[in-house]
């Protein structure tokens, strides 16, 4: 799903990360970026303008080209104006104050609206809900059939008349007949349209009066780019949509009208289809679709418990202790710790930006906590004394670590070549960055 803009701006917001400060040409060049691939997922120009002229005013708003922390504030900056053009916050499903709820579908021809109809039926039942459905498309003669072997299939009643009546007849009684055997909530199938018609969009707007529906959701297709923005503007017009529902997402498309509708519609994406399977159906929400779609991997959810788990550690010391070459054995098992507090390693793992989705689910399997646990016990083995000063652990040391740790000599020896080895390369980095002009702590 916009795996190709997805991969464009992860690229894009990476050429600048780890970079600290950026000037404002830096921002500029990056945003200048960014638009491309917007227009070229084929994101409205206009969205894509706006989203530019906001990313810009904000970061010159905080001020960030003077902090060393540049780069985060402007993925971070990216991210919410991402989440924002989506809907901001996803609106909850409006189920009315009594049942049954009315569901209208509509859209174009073939854009999956009887199809969305079964899945969301799905999804109710998944919700504790009791749905059925009314065939009110009469237009063309198979469509009753479709609607009734999908209902068939997920047990879900079917009310449906071939003799004639019209669609606002079938709607009305699907409405009294749901209540009468009391299911609550109708999902009302209609007519597809080749484009907007007027005879078609009147019958639409006579069966949205009759039933009265607390959600009218707009089926778009996302294979047909921008045109489905100029539907939903349409479609809005005649009956007030309350949500769309982008289908074949799974399809190679550039997907740009999926974050196009709302900024340039008002009308929020509630689902998005993703296969032709009944179970192909996702709730939208802004947030996550912005985090996935800037590649990021969850930033924040490990910044968060980053914070967490050094809560009450001190975190200053630490650092000065490790700079200075002091790194000893107390100090990897109080690393250990905070790492624990972070939760399983994998987990956080996923969530590294960019690592996320390229780890292979095998490798990750194979890191496991047991290797923390090994070294743990190692150092458990020890006395005070040697995890503070490692320099006097001789060999007759090492075998009776290796004994009490339930391990062999030679993985002893690995530990402790370790040890030296993160203390050089700790003292050379601090070397490093005194020479490099006292850059000093980013936070
Ligand atoms: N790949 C993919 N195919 C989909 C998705 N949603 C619907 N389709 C396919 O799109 C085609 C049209 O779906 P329908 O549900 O019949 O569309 P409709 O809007 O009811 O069509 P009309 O009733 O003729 O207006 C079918 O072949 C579906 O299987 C989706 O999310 N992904
Ligand atoms: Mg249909």
């Amino acid at each position: 799903m916009l795996d190709n803009l997805t991969r464009r701006l992860a690229n894009i917001l990476a050429s600048i990360s780890n970079r600290g400060r950026l000037s404002e040409d830096d921002v500029n060049t990056m945003l200048r970026e960014v638009r491309v691939a917007l227009l070229e997922a084929d994101v409205n120009f206009k969205v894509a303008k706006d989203f530019i002229a906001h990313v810009r005013e904000k970061a010159v708003g905080e001020d960030v080209f003077a902090s060393l922390s540049a780069d985060q504030t402007i993925i971070k900056i990216v991210r919410d104006e991402l989440t924002e053009i989506l809907g901001a916050e996803a609106p909850k499903f409006n189920w009315g104050n009594e049942p049954p709820t009315v569901i209208l579908m509509c859209g174009l021809q073939g854009s999956g609206k009887t199809t969305t109809c079964a899945k969301l039926a799905k999804w109710l039942i998944a919700q504790g809900k009791k749905p059925m459905m009314a065939a009110c498309d009469i237009q063309r003669p198979a469509a009753v059939k479709q609607l009734e072997v999908l209902g068939e299939a997920l047990d879900v009643p079917v009310y449906a008349r071939t003799d004639g009546a019209s669609p606002v007849q079938i709607a009305k009684e699907a409405l009294a007949k749901c209540r009468h055997v009391m299911r609550d909530a109708l999902i009302v199938d209609t007519a597809g349209r080749l484009h907007v018609d007027e005879p078609l969009m009147d019958e639409l707007v006579a069966i949205f009066r009759a039933t009265n529906p607390q959600e009218v959701f707009l089926v778009l297709d996302s294979t047909t780019g921008q045109e489905a923005v100029n539907v939903a503007e349409a479609f809005h017009e005649r009956v007030k949509v309350t949500g769309a529902v982008f289908t074949k997402l799974d399809s190679d498309t550039r997907g740009g009208a999926v974050l196009s509708v709302r900024a340039a519609t008002g009308v929020p994406v509630r689902f998005v289809g993703v296969g032709e399977q009944i179970e192909a159906l996702e709730p939208f929400y802004p947030d996550r679709m912005a985090q996935r779609i800037i590649g990021m991997g969850d930033v924040l959810g490990i910044i968060e418990k980053a914070e967490i788990a050094f809560q009450g550690e001190n975190v200053e010391d630490l650092e000065k202790t490790m700079k200075s070459g002091q790194f000893d054995f107390n100090l990897m098992l109080q690393q250990f710790k905070m790492m624990r507090k972070m939760g399983p390693l994998q987990n956080i793992l996923k969530m590294i930006p960019g690592l996320g989705a390229q780890i292979p689910e095998e490798a990750l399997s194979a890191i496991n906590e047991k290797d923390v646990n090994r070294i743990e016990a190692i150092i458990f083995s020890m006395t005070p004394k040697e995890r503070s000063n490692p320099d006097i652990i001789n060999s007759s040391r090492r075998k009776r670590i290796a004994r009490g740790a339930g391990t062999t000599v030679e993985e002893v020896n690995n530990l402790i070549k370790q040890l030296y080895t993160m203390r050089r390369s700790m003292k050379e980095l601090s070397k490093m960055q005194s020479r490099m002009g006292k850059l000093g702590r980013r936070r």
